[in-house]
Formats: structure tokens, C-alpha cells, sequence
């Protein structure tokens, strides 16, 4: 049990009563049409249904029986008017299903229905998990559709297969044996994916080498493309802005000038040629050293706009990232909004900003972007990541779910109340012409994908969120719990809540009560809150804390950098006085005495030790959990996480003492008694930043 098969096992299902009832539910399977869509359908279900019930099914049958499991898509069943299929998939659209036990011609069957083959797919996928989860299908009517049009991966694979921020082995993508080689790792990939409904994946690095526009690289794209297709999966590139002179021959990538509009004309036309399904390119401008169209005096608009319309004519999309950032600016808080909402409206309909969940990096806990709520006329785009980049690698388990709701359910108060970034970036809030969600994965050549077993849990969180974003983060954890590892009550209960716990446990080991971007330089493993020397202050950790003798936290009120005055009135006013900023975001907002009174009772220092400490414990405390459920799931993966919760523990103690000794150099308080005292002095701590953490170098 090495974790490669991941939340696709279908093993025998050990629950005699629920096996006995699905046995008197079906016994055949009559799949009308033969697309390479639903041969998926059935290669699914054929192993699916064999694995979960252990006997073969017959899947020949001309006619719908008693005990049918009748699948297909509104043509493929119109000879059965009375299943009254145009009124039940009235509301499904192009991606959406339904599941029901019904009768048809007086016979019971088992009904699973779409407008589409996709659509047909998913609700396989569907009926699948539920008899994973062990549902009753008595009575069973589901009707299902995404709220979210494209749901994508975004991966940050470099074209020499080395992934950055990636810690789960080297990219999947073996382009040195493509196009000619077809790693059955391939279909796999993209069967997991489409069982949770994503439908497009950036196979490259934002960082983006220009190289991947070559022939050589379209040639094993389109190949990757053509696997991926039946699953409904679209594939999209990253590209380079400079790519008319690196890989065109230009003089200039001017977008404004003709020749290169006439350049990005034919590679897209080239591109939809061999892939008449590309999605689109995906593009980080001006940011990090990526080129952008600043240098020839262009906007983002104007950069984005001219790359949109080269994909146009196919229907392609735009998307193209907000993250962006100047040296210049006194606070990175403020930056994308500065830049992008004065072009709010520049864009072109097939233009989508992807803007990251938190306005600063993907760090533990961010408050939302204020540009969510701010681009009533852009197509808005949430991004956020599921490689553990900022939360221990593939070392420590962190089940990103709940930061992923939290995102979503922020209240931006953009059309008053109720204006979450969920609905902004489902267009229930504006207009949009197109909607999306982006999830940075870390996917890689490790057996089980991810490194981290649990890393597979985020990148489950993503998809079924993506799919459906009111879903709970708890509800999601469970069912990949029971999907990954048991059905037994003893093993999900308590490491759900493992799991919901983790991800707090990782903001308070590292960064609680608002603090943040504490790490290290460079592989953001570490804690450095001391890094202060650096090329850019916003690299630093000192920029981000301002901890001195007078306090800790960044001023972004009025009298600091009014980044505040982005959020809406309501929002403004509750994160302009400390007491009524939540406790969790306190120091993002303000900087305050190290004696100012907390809503415990105890004063911010006292608080900051508290939450340190408590991080550790919370650690602690998994650790048991896990110990408690030895044997109810498999030695291998007990024992790997089992480790992993070790390595877990010792960073944690490192952080916390890195840390509350580093901000004690400010405070000058003690550490309150009732803690255990730190093991080493600060110094001792400082130099681990150069030995024990093995810096993963950038490649940019
Ligand atoms: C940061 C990563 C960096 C990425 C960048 C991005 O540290 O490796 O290139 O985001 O999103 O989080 O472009």
C-alpha cells in the first residue's frame, strides 16, 4: 500500500450490509455510446465496481433489466422518454449530472445521466465515491454541477523536470521520453484529477522558459494533451513575455508591436492545430524578475490583451497573474491592488486575473486580497496552493483544507454582506464572462505523488472545492480519509480532526496572531525571524514583524500604510482598531505594545509565548492521535507518517524557540514559567539556519 493508487482505491468493501445492498441494487451496467470519454467511464467502473463488490460485472447487456445501471447522456438515452431527461438535466449545463435509483419501464434501476460525456464521467466518478464512503443508494437522487468553470492545476515544473516548491520527486512529465513514451502514470494523473472534476492543468512553471513554445516541446505537449482529453482535462502553458525574442527571432516583444501580435497570431495558431482544445496561456509578468510588458512602457492591460487575442479566434483564454510587487513601494500589501484595480475594466472578456488568496504570498494565514471585491469588470480568479511551500514541505501534515475555506468564505462586503470571495470568483457577485480557481500543486515522481501522504488531502480539498466551494473542510477530510485509508469510524473520527487541527497548529508553531513571513530566505523551510540583510527589504523578515522595543506588528492603519483603506467601509473600519481586528490577523494590521491586553486576559507577549507553545502541543497531540490508530490501517503508511509527525515535532520546537527567543532579544520579558524552557540560546538557533535546513535553490 504505497499510496500511488491515492483516493481511487476500490478495494473489496468490508461492510457486509452495505455490500449486500448494492448487490441487490445492480448487477449489470448498460453504458449507451462509445466515445473515448466514456470508454473512460467504464474502464472506471469496471475496475471500480470489481474491486469494490469482488465480481465481475457484465457490462454487454442490450436492455435495460431489473438491477440496471443505465448510463449515458440525454442523446445516447432519448430513446427513453419517460426517464424525462431534458426537464432532470434542465440545470446541469455542460459539466453537471444526475444520480438517481428510480423505476423505468417497471423495472428499478440505477440511473446516471448528463447533457454531456464529461458530464456523464463525473457522475461515474460520483456513484463511485459514494460507494467508496459506504452511501446507501436507496432513494438516491443527486444532482450535481460546478459552480466554478475551470478548475485548475497549475504546476511548477521547469523543463529539466526539477520542480519548484516541489518536494515530491522530479516532474511528471518525462519530457525526454515524450512524445514516444506514454507513462501510464499519465492516465493516472489525469483519472484522479477528473474524479474530482478539474478540468485544466498548466503543465509548466510560471517562471516560464521560453523554450516549452519550441516545436520539440509542442510535439510532447499535444501528446500529453491527447491522453489527457478523454478525462476532460484542457491543458494550458506558461509562457514567457519575451518569447518572440527568445524563441521568434524578434528584435522586440513589444505588445504593441504588429510583429509581435503576428507572432503570438501563429504560435497559437500552431498550438490549436496540434491541441484543438488548448486552453490558453498562463502568464507572470513583470514580477520576480519575469519579464512583462513594463520594459517597452506598457500596462498589464495592454500585455494581456494583445496575448489574448491571439488565442481568441479558438476561444482560448488569458490568464494572466496579479502577483506583482516593486521594490519601490513601502508596503507589498498594497501593490497588486494599486496596480490592477485602476485597470479593472482594460481587459478583454477572455482575460482572467489569478490573483493569490492573501495579498502578501501564500503564507499560513493571510487576510484576503482586497483585490477580491475591487474588479467588478475583470474576470477575478482565485490561486491557491497546495504544495506545502510555507507549511514544512512534504515533511509535515497540514491539510490545507480549512485555509482553502477560510479563503473562500471571507466576506469582502464588495455588494454588502454576503459578498464572499467564494461567490466573486463564482460570478455571483459580478458579472463575470469567465470564472476560475487555481491550485499550485506539487505533484512528482514520488510513488504516492505528493511526498507527504496527507499532501494528497489538499490536493483533494482543491478539487472537490473547486467543483463545489460552500463544501466543509471537515466533510472533505473525512471522505478522503475513508477513500484513502477506512471506512472505520475509530480511524476517520479522530484523524479528521487531526487534520482540521493541523493547519492551525502550523500558523501558531510558526507565525501566530497575525505575524508573518518569518522563514528563511530562499527555501522558506525555516524560521528566521532575525534575516534582515537582504537585496529587497520585502524579502526580509524584520520588514514584515517591526519588532522592537515598543511592540511588534505592521502598522497598516491610517498612520502606517493604510493598506486598510483597501477593504470595503465595513471591513476598513473593524481592521483600523485593534479591538476589533481578529485576534488572528492582529499584527497584520497593527503594531502594538508587547504589554497591550488580550481578549485572554494576557498581555501580547504572554499571548505570543502562549500561541508558540501551544503550536507545539497541538503537534504533540497528533502525534498521539496517530499512535492511537496503530493497526487499523496498513504498517506502511502508519509507520511513514508516524516519522513524518517526528520530524514534524522537532521543527515545531525549533520554531517556537527560534522565535519566541529571537522576539524576547525585542520584549526583553521572560517565558512565563509553566513553559518548558528553550533547549539552546538564540545563537545556537540562528546557526541551524545554515546547516540543518538544506536551502532548495530557486530556479530563476
Ligand atoms: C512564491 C514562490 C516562488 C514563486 C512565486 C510565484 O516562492 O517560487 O515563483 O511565489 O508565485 O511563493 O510566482
Amino acid at each position: 500500500e504505497d499510496g500511488y493508487r491515492a483516493w481511487l482505491r476500490y478495494d473489496k468493501i468490508d461492510n457486509a450490509e452495505v455490500l449486500k445492498s448494492y448487490q441487490a441494487q445492480f448487477n449489470h451496467v448498460l453504458i449507451k455510446g462509445d466515445s473515448p470519454t466514456l470508454k473512460a467511464a467504464q474502464e472506471e467502473l469496471e475496475i471500480g465496481l470489481k474491486g469494490l463488490m469482488g465480481t465481475e460485472f457484465d457490462f454487454t447487456a442490450g436492455s435495460v433489466q431489473g438491477g440496471t445501471l443505465l448510463i449515458g447522456t440525454i442523446k445516447e438515452l432519448s430513446d427513453f422518454s419517460e426517464l424525462n431527461l431534458k426537464t432532470l438535466l434542465s440545470d446541469s449545463g455542460p459539466e453537471g449530472y444526475i444520480i438517481q435509483r428510480r423505476e423505468l419501464d417497471g423495472k428499478e434501476i440505477t440511473l446516471i445521466a448528463a447533457n454531456t460525456d464529461i458530464g456523464v464521467l463525473y457522475g461515474v466518478y460520483h456513484l463511485l465515491r459514494m460507494m467508496q464512503t459506504h452511501q446507501y443508494l436507496d432513494g438516491v437522487s443527486v444532482s450535481s454541477s460546478p459552480k466554478i468553470e475551470n478548475r485548475i492545476l497549475n504546476h511548477w515544473d521547469n523543463l529539466n523536470r526539477l520542480v519548484e516548491r516541489g518536494y515530491a520527486g522530479l516532474s511528471l512529465w518525462d519530457w525526454g521520453r515524450l512524445p514516444e513514451y506514454k507513462d501510464p502514470r499519465y492516465t493516472d494523473y489525469a483519472r484522479l484529477n477528473a474524479s474530482m472534476g478539474i478540468n485544466g492543468t498548466v503543465l509548466n512553471n510560471v517562471n516560464a522558459d521560453p523554450r516549452i513554445l519550441n516545436e520539440d516541446f509542442l510535439e510532447k505537449v499535444e501528446v500529453l494533451a491527447d491522453i489527457f482529453r478523454p478525462y476532460g482535462i484542457k491543458v494550458y502553458l506558461s509562457v514567457n513575455f519575451q518569447s518572440p525574442i527568445e524563441v521568434g527571432g524578434l528584435e522586440t516583444a513589444d505588445p504593441l508591436a504588429p510583429e509581435v501580435q503576428e507572432w503570438w497570431n501563429e504560435k497559437a495558431a500552431d498550438i490549436y492545430e496540434r491541441i484543438p482544445d488548448f486552453g490558453g496561456f498562463l502568464v507572470k509578468a513583470d514580477s520576480e524578475g519575469q519579464p512583462g510588458p513594463f520594459q517597452y512602457n506598457r500596462t498589464h492591460a495592454e500585455g494581456a490583451n494583445m496575448l489574448a487575442d491571439a488565442v481568441a479566434p479558438q476561444d482560448g483564454l488569458l490568464i494572466w497573474r496579479a502577483f506583482v510587487y516593486s521594490p519601490e513601494q513601502t508596503d507589498r500589501f498594497r501593490e497588486a491592488y494599486d496596480e490592477f484595480v485602476p485597470q479593472d475594466g482594460k481587459f478583454r472578456d477572455n482575460v482572467l486575473l489569478q490573483v493569490k488568496n492573501g495579498p502578501i504570498d501564500f503564507q499560513p494565514r493571510e487576510p484576503f486580497s482586497p483585490l477580491f471585491g475591487a474588479l467588478p469588470n475583470t474576470n477575478t480568479v482565485l490561486e491557491l496552493q497546495i504544495t506545502q511551500e510555507y507549511f514544512g514541505f512534504a515533511n509535515h501534515l497540514a491539510y490545507q483544507g480549512p485555509l482553502f475555506t477560510e479563503a473562500l468564505n471571507h466576506d469582502t462586503y464588495a455588494e454588502g454582506e454576503g459578498s464572499t470571495v467564494g461567490k466573486i470568483v463564482a460570478s455571483e457577485v459580478f458579472d463575470y464572462e469567465h470564472t476560475g480557481i487555481a491550485g499550485v500543486v506539487n505533484l512528482g515522481t514520488d510513488r504516492n505523488w505528493t511526498g507527504h501522504p496527507f499532501i494528497q488531502s489538499s490536493w483533494y480539498a482543491f478539487g472537490r472545492l473547486a467543483w463545489d466551494y460552500t463544501l466543509s473542510s471537515e466533510d472533505i477530510a473525512k471522505e478522503w480519509l475513508r477513500m484513502t485509508f477506512t471506512n472505520n469510524p475509530k480511524f476517520v473520527e479522530p484523524i479528521t480532526e487531526v487534520m482540521q487541527e493541523s493547519r492551525e497548529a502550523g500558523v501558531n508553531y510558526r507565525s501566530p496572531l497575525g505575524l508573518t513571513h518569518l522563514y528563511a530566505q530562499g527555501h522558506h523551510y525555516g524560521p528566521a525571524p532575525w534575516t534582515s540583510d537582504l537585496p529587497r527589504p520585502d524579502w526580509t523578515a524584520v520588514y514584515y514583524h517591526k519588532a522592537a522595543e515598543d511592540g511588534i506588528g505592521f502598522d497598516r492603519t491610517e498612520t502606517g500604510s493604510n493598506a486598510i483603506g483597501q477593504y470595503e467601509a465595513p471591513l476598513e473600519e473593524k481592521f483600523s482598531d485593534p479591538e476589533t481586528t481578529p485576534e488572528e490577523f492582529l499584527l497584520w494590521f497593527h503594531h502594538l505594545p508587547w504589554d497591550y491586553e488580550m481578549d485572554s486576559g494576557r498581555t501580547l507577549w504572554g499571548e505570543l509565548v502562549h500561541k508558540y507553545y501551544q503550536g507545539v502541543e497541538t503537534v504533540r497531540w497528533m502525534q498521539e492521535e496517530w499512535e492511537s490508530i496503530e493497526g487499523l490501517i496498513d504498517e506502511h503508511r502508519f509507520e511513514e507518517v508516524k516519522a513524518l509527525l517526528e520530524i514534524q515535532e522537532k521543527d515545531a520546537v525549533i520554531w517556537r524557540n527560534s522565535c519566541v527567543l529571537y522576539f524576547q532579544t525585542h520584549s526583553n520579558k521572560p517565558i512565563p514559567d509553566q513553559y518548558e524552557k528553550p533547549e539552546h540560546d538564540l545563537e545556537y538557533y540562528k546557526e541551524l539556519e545554515k546547516t540543518r535546513y538544506i536551502p532548495a535553490p530557486r530556479y530563476y
